[in-house]
């Protein structure tokens, strides 16, 4: 199977920004291994930003022409969603905000990666901000609620970047974040920060950095990879891999942020889209992707199952994030 051939030097990789040149996310299938070994240190594991690759208008990049004009609308926003010349603010460092931005056309490639250029900043001190960001790929779009700004049981794929510890007993050092893949049946439980429906996640120190932060998604082949580039080293860490993951094409990118009782600013600054060249095989060319059911095939220890047995869900924060009286209408602020 062609899979085994491919060799991705996963985490600690280059994040080569705009370099030009590279014919592809890595090596074919076919790619001989003494060629492989010479390449090793120029292939890049992660899409190099070859623009022949780059799907404009699945990316948000600026200077933010075609957001949330009638004309050309490329991306959607809702909510406290504030457009600047420099970057997208989510929400404001104000209590009980939300907003969020969608790409106006639905994906369908079947192979991906997105770069997310994002910033986390306010005034709070330490566990006195809140609640994060979330990076979606599901199947609708600009709908708020209680889950950092969109709706809940949604369908599809989600990346939480969590900065608030809601559930107080957990041992987790935030910020923290994780992925969850939902048909529509689970929901997100907000004072457990999502640990019921977490598939894997990390902790990763994105908030109130002086230099650039980034995070990759990437979606090939039901593998799940997302890495963080937080150190200003220009370099992808990993986060987390997890393979068995089904999601069908057809659906929309976006991103959307919520505060509670605690806030921050929750900045977009770009999100750019890679097509990955990968070949899939005849069987898997054949079928409906737009059928595909989101799934995970995914064994998870017992203890991550189910809350333990009288665990009450306690919650001083989410309260608050639950008000929706604010958003629902559509601003456009350009500056
Ligand atoms: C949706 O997911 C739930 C829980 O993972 C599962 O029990 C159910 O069978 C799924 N439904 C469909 C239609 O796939
Ligand atoms: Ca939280």
């Amino acid at each position: 199977m062609a899979a085994e051939g491919w060799i991705w030097r996963w985490g600690w990789g280059r994040r080569c920004l705009g370099r030009p040149g590279l014919p592809g996310p890595g090596p074919g299938p076919t790619t001989p291994l003494f060629l492989l070994l010479l390449l090793g240190s120029v292939t890049a594991d992660i899409t190099d930003g070859n623009s022949e690759h780059l799907k404009r208008e699945h990316s948000l990049i600026k200077p933010y022409q075609g957001v949330g004009s009638s004309s050309m609308p490329l991306w959607d926003f809702q909510g406290s969603t504030m457009l600047t010349s420099q970057y997208v603010r989510l929400t404001p460092d104000e209590r009980s905000k939300e907003g969020s931005i969608w790409n106006h056309q639905p994906c369908f490639l079947k192979d991906w990666e997105m770069h997310v250029h994002f910033k986390v900043h306010g005034t709070g001190k330490k566990n006195l901000h809140g609640d994060g960001i979330a990076l979606w790929y599901t199947r609708d779009r600009l709908v708020p609620g209680p889950v950092f700004g969109s709706k809940d049981n949604f369908h599809g794929l989600a990346i939480f970047l969590d900065t608030y510890p809601n559930d107080e007993t957990t041992e987790r050092v935030f910020p923290y974040i994780s992925v969850m893949v939902n048909n529509g049946s689970l929901s997100y439980d907000h004072s457990k920060d999502g640990r019921w429906t977490e598939l894997a996640g990390c902790t990763a120190d994105f908030r109130n950095r002086d230099h650039d932060t980034f995070l990759a998604v990437r979606y090939s082949r039901g593998r799940l990879t997302v890495m963080t580039d937080l150190e200003d080293k220009n370099e992808w860490k990993n986060c987390i891999d997890i393979t068995g993951v089904r999601l069908p094409t057809g659906y929309y990118f976006g991103a959307s942020a919520g505060t509670g009782d605690l806030s921050d600013n929750h900045d977009i600054i770009s999100m750019k889209l890679f097509q990955l060249m990968v070949e899939h095989t005849p069987d898997e060319e054949s079928i409906d992707w737009t059928k595909i059911e989101p799934s995970v095939n995914f064994l998870k220890s017992p203890k991550d199952v189910a809350p333990p047995a009288g665990a009450a869900a306690r919650s001083h924060h989410s309260h608050s994030f639950r008000r929706l009286g604010e958003s629902g209408s559509r601003r456009v602020h350009e500056l």
